[in-house]
């Protein structure tokens, strides 16, 4: 890269495909690339066009990335709120020929990558919140500062036809503009104290994440590396399962290689938990207190 095009990326462009492709050195990943200025949600968005696309189209590795979400999306249909050209919001359609349960593993992969990320060109202590939220220490207190969200279509046989990963990562939202609620939330900025260039932010993100998949695809689960970064493995938590009511409190003590959270119960009875079904909370034994 030449001294000119390093100035271009360090610079704090907006983030249309011909900021980013010249950039980009993945093989499959963000090679057909939407840049849409506002959308609903991005994830609704590649969903349809996975639907109404004939067979294999769009691509695996297609991404379509927004600067505005008027109805983002969490989990739980829960809102993901950001101001305008302030963070990374994007999804990205992945066709991997994976039973249903392995599909977690792209999201432990995205996962991983953001950490990495966001470490390499902050030096933030950076962490994951089991099951899909990344975090960041400020002052003692893991903040979030990213959300993943995972979507899967699947064949008959439950082998997964498409899966749409989003992905929501605060990246310059001033400290005033942050998104106040139970979760405490933060962004780059407001943790660093600088404003992060988002095309280099998201062009070493795809770069790291292709990689990460890559290795997946070849049957090595993420679980190693990612739950060396989870930042809930030891502490108490109270898991609601939303569909049956159930709750379990206890210690979150490990996870399997489907990132599923092994926690053991005040009785010593250990129960696995299925990520996408549950509410985590820190505290046990305060039901006003979701932390998700
Ligand atoms: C998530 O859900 O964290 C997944 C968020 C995924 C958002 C991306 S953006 C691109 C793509 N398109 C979409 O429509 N969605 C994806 P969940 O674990 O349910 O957390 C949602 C909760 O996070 C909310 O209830 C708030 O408490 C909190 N929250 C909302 N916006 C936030 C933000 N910008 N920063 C930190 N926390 C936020």
């Amino acid at each position: 890269m030449g001294s000119r095009e390093a100035d271009c990326f360090m610079k704090n462009l907006p983030l249309k495909a011909s900021n980013i492709l010249p950039y980009l050195e993945t093989k499959w990943l963000g090679r057909a690339y939407y840049y849409l200025p506002e959308v609903g949600s991005t994830n609704n968005v590649l969903k349809e066009m996975a639907a109404s696309g004939k067979r294999d189209e769009p691509a695996t590795g297609t991404i379509v990335l927004t600067d505005y979400q008027s109805r983002g999306r969490g989990r739980l249909n829960r809102r993901w709120e950001a101001p305008p050209a302030t963070s990374l919001l994007f999804s990205i359609l992945f066709r991997p020929p994976w039973p249903a349960d392995r599909l977690n593993w792209l999201l432990m992969a995205a996962s991983v990558a953001v950490v990495e990320t966001v470490q390499r060109q902050t030096g933030l202590e950076t962490g994951i919140k089991w099951p899909n939220d990344i975090v960041i220490q400020v002052d003692g207190v893991w903040r979030k500062t990213a959300g993943l969200l995972l979507e899967g279509d699947f064949e008959e046989n439950g082998r997964c036809r498409t899966a749409v990963l989003g992905l929501g990562l605060n990246v310059n939202i001033p400290p005033d503009q942050l998104p106040t609620g139970s979760t405490p939330a933060t962004s780059l900025l407001a943790a660093y104290g600088q404003k992060i260039p988002r095309v280099s932010l998201f062009v070493d993100l795809l770069q790291r994440l292709e990689s990460l998949v890559e290795t997946a695809e070849q049957g090595q689960a993420p679980q190693g590396l990612w739950q060396t970064y989870l930042t809930t493995i030891g502490r108490p938590v109270q898991v609601t399962n939303q569909s049956s009511g159930q709750v379990i409190q206890g210690t979150a003590v490990a996870t399997n290689e489907w990132g599923q959270l092994v926690v053991r119960d005040e009785n010593e009875q250990t129960h696995t938990i299925l990520a996408g079904d549950v509410t985590l909370r820190s505290k046990p034994f305060d039901n006003s207190s979701e932390c998700r």
